[in-house]
């Protein structure tokens, strides 16, 4: 059996206002992929493909970096795999923003900072709804 690549994506949490005078709230980072055509449009959770031999926090903070122009760091692993692709499984971790704003540089076309509230306003890929649940589920409310 070929062993399955790991696909890893971030619960990027962080407290902020919505920039229309709201107040500051907790809020999870959504990312509207531009790439590929079949997947564009969709919301994620940013990250992407493990690398050979690469440890999977590693690989976050890699693609953060990568895609999102942060310095982020995982804070805990959210239960579950879940399958992509075949040969492919995805796992998340909540993360913390370090230091940089985030920025659709790579793969994205789109950033929204979402509350609790409007976690299910975007369209987001079948694959990250188990973990965004999750996330939204230990957010506080304003
Ligand atoms: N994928 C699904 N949900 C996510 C991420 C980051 C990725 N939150 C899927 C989309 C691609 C594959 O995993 O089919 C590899 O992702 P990428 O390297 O293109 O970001
Ligand atoms: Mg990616």
């Amino acid at each position: 059996m070929t062993e399955q690549i790991v696909v890893v994506a971030a619960a990027l949490r962080d407290a902020r206002a919505d920039g229309r005078g709201g107040p500051v709230t907790e809020r999870l980072l959504a990312a509207r992929r531009s790439a590929p055509p079949e997947l564009a449009g969709r919301w994620e959770l940013p990250g992407g493909k493990t690398e050979p031999g690469e440890q999977p926090e590693t690989a976050l903070v890699r693609e953060l970096r990568e895609e999102l122009g942060v310095r982020a760091e995982p804070v805990e692993r959210i239960p579950g795999t879940w399958d992509l692709k075949p040969g492919y499984v995805l796992q998340v971790w909540t993360a913390r923003l370090v230091e940089g704003e985030p920025e659709p540089l790579e793969d994205h076309d789109e950033l929204r900072w979402l509350s609790a509230e409007e976690v299910w306003d975007v369209d987001w890929l079948p694959q990250d709804r188990p973990a965004v649940m999750e996330t939204a589920r230990r957010m506080e409310s304003p």
